[in-house]
């Protein structure tokens, strides 16, 4: 098979990986990464997409000859385009305090299944100044294939985060988008061809990062639950049809699109990020505080109070929602067991309203390689972990390129089957 790209664009860092599917696995190879968050500028918080393209088509450059490109992205994020095709300003952040205290309309979870935040793509658009200057709206994915091919579109599971999506038909709902007229482009469904960029076609992948990595779970039967274990962890199971009852909009599950109709029924839970910014404030390295916090104690917290949001110095917002001074490895601790007992939360609280059992919680994604979280949410699950691979997205993306070019064929649990022969899986046993 000829070589696919996959550009995985994350909130904390990007890559391009050269993939290839061959003799029933797959094999990828990163090519280029670089750095990515958001910048503070003129009092709000952005990202540099022009610095993330230049970095996209650099990575581009260095995947030599492939048959197929695809791009993945965070969702919700996007950028507004003039008249002209134009980009108007740069991207806002969904970390930014523009939707602070915005609340959800009656009925919304009926229409659209999503879970309330305060980012969803429709509350930014409340807050967005440039609404009036833009002919259209373009997720940050949809943007980048957009510059890369001349032709725009929305990409499917992304375009569900936007909270603008009705659950039930899968299409735009005509009486949420009733206010933004030509606005949003026609739907692409993952596989579907997006365009050509120098000849090789671009294929529109399950473009919201997480789809992608969910795409790239190795489970063996569909009795899983997985955690998409990044800047964020994406906790839940997958579905084949959405969750709409009053319990499931109180317990703030969503019910976003996933690759060949699946429904990714989940909950975000705060994740590496709260880690992250420690580590940003601190200035310190992330092992060998690890090492200490396996023997440190910790406090418990709710990591997805809000206040943990925003970008800032997080290891005193800790401290005072514990109530106490902490060290470095006691502060580690404590986002360690509040997430595993966030993760246990949502993996209990998804099968209960959806009715789905699991056996065993895949953890992919880069968190996949923090061998005391993996420990920590076995032993508050209850269950078997899985974790790995830890390139869970770019897997996924590869895969469903792969398969929109022939070089990969069969259903998700098809493309599952590659992954777990192909990569190295860790399992971690319930104390
Ligand atoms: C993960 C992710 C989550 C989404 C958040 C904001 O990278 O895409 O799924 O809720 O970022 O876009």
């Amino acid at each position: 098979m000829t070589a696919v790209a996959a550009v995985d664009l994350g909130a904390s860092s990007g890559r391009v990986v050269r993939g290839v599917v061959t003799d029933g696995r797959v094999h990828i190879e990163e090519v280029h990464r670089f750095a990515n968050g958001p910048v503070h500028r003129h009092g709000s918080l952005h990202w540099d997409l022009p610095g993330l393209y230049r970095e996209v088509l650099a990575g581009l450059r260095l995947a030599g000859e492939v048959g197929s490109i695809g791009i993945d992205s965070w969702a919700v994020d996007y950028g507004l385009l003039d008249a002209r095709g134009e980009l108007l300003g740069d991207p806002v952040c969904y970390r930014d305090s523009r939707t602070d205290g915005i609340k959800p309309a009656d009925g919304l979870y009926e229409i659209n299944g999503l879970q309330f935040q305060p980012f969803n793509t429709m509350f930014q658009l409340m807050a967005e100044p440039l609404l009036p200057q833009a002919s259209q709206l373009l997720l940050i994915p949809d943007l980048i294939s957009y510059w890369l091919t001349g032709e725009r579109g929305a990409e499917y599971t992304n375009a569900t985060t936007t909270g603008l999506i009705d659950v039930r038909t899968g299409q735009w709902s005509p009486e949420l988008t009733r206010e933004l007229p030509g606005l949003l482009p026609a739907l692409r469904r993952p596989g579907d061809l997006a365009g050509t960029y120098n000849g090789v076609p671009v294929i529109a992948v399950g473009s919201h990062d997480t789809a992608s990595a969910v795409v790239a779970v190795p489970a063996e039967t569909d009795r899983f639950a997985y955690i998409s274990c990044g800047t964020w962890s994406l906790v839940g199971v997958e579905l084949p049809e959405p969750v709409l009852t009053a319990e499931s909009r109180a317990a703030n599950f969503t019910n976003e699109g996933g690759v060949d109709g699946t429904v990714r029924y989940l909950r975000n839970v705060m994740g590496l990020w709260l880690l992250q910014e420690c580590l940003r404030s601190w200035g310190a390295e992330l092992e060998p505080l690890l090492r200490e916090a396996a023997h440190a104690t910790g406090s418990v917290f709710d990591p997805n109070d809000p206040v943990f949001l925003p970008p800032g110095d997080m290891p005193a917002r800790i401290q005072q929602w514990c109530g106490k001074n902490m060290t470095r490895a006691e502060i580690v601790r404590s986002i360690l067991d509040s997430l595993a007992l966030a993760h246990r939360d949502a993996i209990a609280d998804a099968q209960r309203l959806s009715g789905k059992e699991v056996e065993v919680v895949h953890v992919v994604g880069g968190g996949s390689r923090n061998e005391l979280l993996c420990q920590l949410t076995a032993d508050a699950c209850g269950l078997p972990v899985v974790a790995g691979p830890a390139e869970a997205t770019a897997l996924g993306n590869v895969l469903v390129q792969a398969r929109a070019v022939g070089a990969a064929d069969g259903t998700l649990a098809d493309l599952r089957t590659l992954v777990r022969r192909s990569q190295a899986l860790r399992r971690y046993l319930p104390r």
